[in-house]
C-alpha cells in the first residue's frame, strides 16, 4: 500500500489546525500509520528541503520549519501521494483553491500550513528522514473494506 509523508508546519500547529488537517485525511479514507509532534533539527530541515538549496527562499524556509513544533505524519492508502497533494492545494497562495487545506486556511506562500511528499521517491526519503521503521504501525482498518 502506498505511503506518504505529511507534516503540519509550525504555523499550522500554532493556529490549532492539527485536528482540522488530520480530519480531512481521515475523512478521505486514508489510514494514519505514524505521527509525532517534534521540533526539526537544522540538519533534518536541510535534508528535507535539499532540492531547494540555493533558491531565494531557502534560508527563510529552513528557519521557518525549525522555528517551532511540527506535526509529522505517515499516511497510507491508494494513490495517497497524489491525492493528498490535491487535498493540500497549490503552493502559490493565489492558485490554492477553496476546498483545499491551503485554499481554505493559508494566506502566504511561505507559511502554507502543510507539507506533502511529491513523488514515491520523495515519500520514501522523507519518511526515512523523520521516522524509524518501528514507529510505523501496520494495522487492519475495517473501513478500508468500504472505500
Ligand atoms: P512542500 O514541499 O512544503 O509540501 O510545498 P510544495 O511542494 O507545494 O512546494 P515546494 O515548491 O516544494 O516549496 C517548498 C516550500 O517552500 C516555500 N516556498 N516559498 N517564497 C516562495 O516563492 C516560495 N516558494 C516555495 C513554501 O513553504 C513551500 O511549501
Ligand atoms: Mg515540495
Amino acid at each position: 500500500m502506498e505511503k506518504t509523508f505529511l507534516m503540519v508546519k509550525p504555523d499550522g500547529v500554532q493556529r490549532g489546525l492539527i485536528g482540522e488537517i488530520v480530519k480531512r485525511f481521515e475523512q478521505k479514507g486514508f489510514q494514519l500509520v505514524a505521527s509525532k509532534l517534534m521540533v526539526i533539527s537544522k540538519e533534518q530541515a536541510e535534508a528535507h528541503y535539499a532540492e531547494h538549496n540555493g533558491k531565494s527562499f531557502y534560508d527563510e524556509l529552513v528557519q521557518f520549519i525549525t522555528s517551532g513544533p511540527v506535526f509529522a505524519m505517515v499516511w497510507q492508502g491508494d494513490q495517497v501521494i497524489t491525492l493528498s497533494r490535491i487535498l493540500v492545494g497549490k503552493t502559490n497562495t493565489l492558485d490554492a483553491l477553496p476546498g483545499t487545506i491551503r485554499g481554505d486556511f493559508a494566506l502566504h506562500t511561505g507559511m502554507n500550513l502543510i507539507h506533502g511528499s511529491d513523488s514515491p521517491e520523495s515519500a520514501e526519503r522523507e519518511i526515512g528522514n523523520f521516522f524509524k521503521p518501528e514507529e510505523i504501525i501496520e494495522y487492519k482498518q475495517t473501513i478500508q473494506d468500504w472505500i
